[in-house]
């Protein structure tokens, strides 16, 4: 059979056929889990010359492993990078990026609203290398431009964020990074390549926490950045192969596996979000909806110039606070009380007191997770299920 030209493939296709399709050498449609430490060499030259990077090939699975390089190649794909490289988690991908660009005394400018963990990261372990993170509300752009001097490595961006949905101008954003010659980082986990794409509106790098839509079903933790070849290779060659954070061939299989489906993922977590964001807005005992496919989110208007869909994740303030939160919580039945985000399964957390107990009740007030602030991670059951659910749940709150 004679090979489709991929860089003609659109999207969907991609997604099934992008991490190379059928294995060559047995046939399999699926591809093999290459579940094995090390690769032999075919003599002593053939191994000095991989070592010296004048042949390709596998050495050792720290460095690379087939099925890793499947998915790490479908991403970059996806995103419309040169290249990508996985990860064993979200944060693994986050903290080996940020000790790629930056140095003891340098700092970078990063979003105010970001995951509980990126946030730890930045203000509480990077300060012990003394590297600064200049949290600033990036949907504001003279915020980033006042941060920035001449020790700023790079401007690090969560849009939509987590938990508030908050939305940053990525193309505003990539030209001031662009105007100080420093890289525009994306945590694109909330939209996925499928509703967004970071790299075409500017970036110059994408993460994405896998464990999340690329993996889609609950079962893996995984991290990926994807960027410019050099970048990826010094990634690679210096800060996973000498700190070790790497994917199992077994996971980056299943992350290969779900992309397969991604597409129609997407499209039914957001339509299920927004009936349910469309429901829970005017509910008498609701006092606000964070999403960004409804007009009334502030910035909508941006959403939906660089958006193509705004995803699954919903957010809300209920009236009567934490208490009122905490019964919504105890009452509810087929979303599962969790944290997490992006499965197929419906999740219900309590930012403040889980996923962004991180922040101090001062940072918490500044960005906006209230005591009262519930997210959503809309999964796949039937809408009217998951609806039914959130009325009875709110139904048992006396207020
Ligand atoms: N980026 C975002 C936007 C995230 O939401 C998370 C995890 C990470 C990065 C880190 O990825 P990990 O290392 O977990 O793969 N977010 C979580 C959440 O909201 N609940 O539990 C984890």
């Amino acid at each position: 059979m004679s090979k489709f030209d991929l860089k003609k493939a659109h999207f969907a296709t991609l997604c099934i056929h992008g991490s190379g399709g059928v294995d060559q050498s047995t046939g399999a449609l699926s591809i093999p889990i290459y579940q094995s430490s090390t690769f032999a060499f075919k003599n002593a030259k053939h191994g000095a010359d991989i070592f010296s990077g004048e042949q390709e090939g596998y050495v050792y699975t720290r460095i690379g492993n087939p099925t890793q390089s499947a998915f790490e190649k479908e991403m970059a794909f996806l995103e419309g990078g040169e290249a990508a490289l996985a990860f064993g988690s979200g944060m693994a991908a986050i903290s080996s990026t940020i000790f790629s660009l930056c140095r003891s005394g340098d700092n970078f400018v990063s979003s105010n609203t970001l995951y509980g963990g990126t946030h730890s990261l930045f203000v509480d372990t990077l300060p012990r290398l003394e590297i600064e993170a200049r949290e600033v509300d990036t949907t504001n752009l003279s915020e980033i431009e006042e941060a920035i001097d001449e020790k700023t490595r790079c401007l690090y961006i969560e849009t939509p964020a987590n938990p508030t949905l908050m939305i940053s101008d990525l193309a505003a954003c990539a030209k001031i990074a662009r105007k100080h010659k420093i890289p525009l980082i994306v945590d694109n986990t909330f939209s996925t390549p499928y509703f967004q794409r970071p790299l075409e509106l500017g970036a110059d790098i994408v993460i994405h926490s896998a464990t999340k839509y690329i993996g889609g079903h609950g079962d893996t933790v995984a991290g990926v950045a994807i960027g410019g070849k050099e970048f990826i290779d010094d990634l690679r060659g210096n800060f996973l192969r000498d700190l070790g954070g790497i994917i199992s061939p077994l996971n980056a299989w299943l992350l290969v596996r779900g992309l397969k489906t991604l597409p129609v993922r997407m499209e039914q977590h957001q339509r299920n979000a927004l009936k349910i964001a469309k429901f829970l807005q005017f509910h008498p005992k609701v006092d606000y909806v964070w999403y960004p496919g409804l007009a009334s989110h502030p910035q909508h208007e941006i959403g939906k110039q660089q958006m193509s869909g705004y995803g699954g994740m919903v957010s809300f303030e209920i009236k009567g606070g934490r208490k009122a939160g905490e019964k919504l919580m105890n009452s509810i039945k087929i979303f599962t009380l969790a944290v997490s985000l992006g499965d197929v399964d419906s999740l219900i957390e309590h930012p403040a007191s889980m996923t962004h107990s991180t922040y101090s009740s001062e940072e918490l007030v500044k960005v906006g997770i209230t005591d009262g602030l519930v997210r959503l991670s809309v999964g796949l059951e039937d809408v009217h299920d998951l609806i039914d659910d959130l009325s009875q749940a709110l139904k048992a709150i006396k207020i």
